[in-house]
């Protein structure tokens, strides 16, 4: 079990080992530059301890009157004069907060319904970057909100649902307004906390000549600031790491899939020789049990080779724990393969041992079934060849310190946060693209 106070310095350590171990070429380093770039920028904050908190929402649904709010300060144009938001502006919170040095709130423009342009996406990946999302709503949840928050929620980031405008709408409406979007967002594991705030009320004020005004009033978020607060001080550090390794697991994956491509072709080779190799030792040798266990050391010293050519380091220890997962996966590969090969091996070896009764007649179809055992060898080495590389690609240990593992545990073991955060396995293997075509 990790600690609070430990996650950002065990995340931190982590990570340099993980990273020690990429072995970058000056290839990787230029073609993954942008991406490394923002894995040390966000090093450098989880080492600084600075937090980015940012609003995303969709055009003039309050978000820069929140943050306003939140500072009691104008700092971030909102009015029809100024204009709607059209870059990222950020402002250091002048708040004290436990285990952190400096949170920084970013106002960004808002998502544009109709001009849904390339500005769009580079919004969306600065917002991405942030360590908290306040996602902003002035009424119901629209379509477009809800594939904005299902894309934040698919890179697992936390996001606080924040109904503004709550002085337009009277108890009964806000009730409505709620239960429309906690139905919305029932495919969350937990129950969404929405907070209600007024960033910038309006009230309705009769002038002396009769005619009526719509004037400024005091914001409402005090429930929302204080909520705020208390999980900064809270999980600081842990949206710090969280982002971190979100942007870690990025770049494996990208390494991966990379690696995996431009040696594919030397891999089909490598699996190539192991399988004549095998299946030569597997049909030439009458003995059974060593048939057997030059298989298992076969394939273990292929999964070492593999590891080695796709510079992902695997021991021999997790090697062979690797083929015996696989073997336990596939059928063919564990019990009917060993079964296939003990039953034609009996059959082998009785006719080798019949050969002085029979004047050597029954060496003759000894030959076929050492056909079918070669073939049975060069099959199974090829599955897992290419289930090897699948496992790579995945991740295969669970104690090599690997970004996605560590995020999995971090987000496992803090599910009782108040907030949304991705866990949505549905969401990603809905949208995960077939990744057949790296496989050897
Ligand atoms: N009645 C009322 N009006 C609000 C509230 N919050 C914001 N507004 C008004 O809504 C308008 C838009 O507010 P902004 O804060 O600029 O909205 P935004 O989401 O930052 O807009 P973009 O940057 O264009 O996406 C302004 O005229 C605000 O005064 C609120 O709680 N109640
Ligand atoms: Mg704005």
């Amino acid at each position: 079990m990790i600690y609070q106070r430990d996650i950002a310095t065990k995340c931190k350590f982590l990570l340099g080992q993980w990273k020690e171990n990429l072995n970058l070429t000056n290839y990787e380093i230029t073609k993954f530059e942008d991406t490394l770039n923002q894995l040390d920028f966000q090093i450098n904050k989880l080492e600084k301890k600075e937090l980015q908190i940012s609003v995303h929402g969709r055009v003039g649904v309050g978000k820069s009157s929140l943050l306003n709010a939140l500072i009691e300060k104008q700092i971030f144009p909102t009015d029809i004069i100024n204009g709607n938001t059209k870059t990222s502006k950020s402002y250091k919170w002048d708040e004290r907060f436990q285990g952190l040095n400096k949170v920084e709130l970013i106002d960004s423009p808002g998502i544009d319904e109709i001009n849904n342009s390339n500005k769009e996406k580079i919004n969306f990946n600065s917002v991405l970057d942030t360590d908290l999302i306040l996602y902003v709503i002035d009424s119901d949840i629209t379509r477009v909100d809800m594939n904005s928050i299902e894309d934040l929620l698919r890179h697992n980031k936390p996001i606080l649902i924040v109904l503004n405008r709550c002085d337009q709408w009277n108890r009964r409406e806000t009730k409505l307004i709620l239960s429309s979007v906690h139905r919305k967002l029932s495919f969350c594991k937990q129950k969404v906390k929405i907070a209600l705030v007024s960033s910038s009320p309006r009230k309705a004020k009769i002038k002396p000549d009769g005619t009526i005004r719509s004037v400024k009033t005091i914001p409402k978020v005090d429930i929302l600031k204080n909520e705020l607060k208390d999980i900064i001080d809270q999980s600081g550090d842990f949206f710090l790491c969280i982002n971190t390794l979100r942007i870690a697991d990025r770049l494996y994956n990208l390494l991966k899939e990379n690696r995996l491509l431009k040696k594919k072709k030397e891999a089909q080779n490598l699996i190539g020789r192991y399988a004549t190799l095998k299946a030569s030792g597997v049909a030439l040798n009458p003995f059974l049990m060593i048939d057997l266990i030059t298989g298992l050391a076969f394939d273990s010293s292929l999964i070492i080779q593999l590891s080695k050519l796709y510079g992902l380091e695997v021991g021999g220890p997790t090697a062979r724990q690797l083929v015996k997962r696989l073997s336990f996966q596939n059928s063919l590969l564990g019990g009917v393969q060993i079964g296939i090969q003990i039953t034609l091996n009996i059959l082998k070896q009785i006719m080798i041992f019949a050969a002085p009764l029979t004047g050597g007649l029954s060496l003759a179809p000894t030959a076929p079934i050492a056909i079918a055992q070669a073939a049975l060898a060069i099959h199974a080495t090829k599955l897992i060849g290419r289930l090897a590389a699948y496992k790579f690609l995945m991740g295969t240990s669970r104690n090599d310190g690997r970004p996605r593992l560590m995020l999995n545990y971090l987000l496992k073991n803090n599910s009782d946060f108040r907030i949304m955060i991705g866990d949505f396995k549905f969401l990603t293997s809905s949208t995960e693209k077939n990744k057949n075509y790296l496989l050897p």
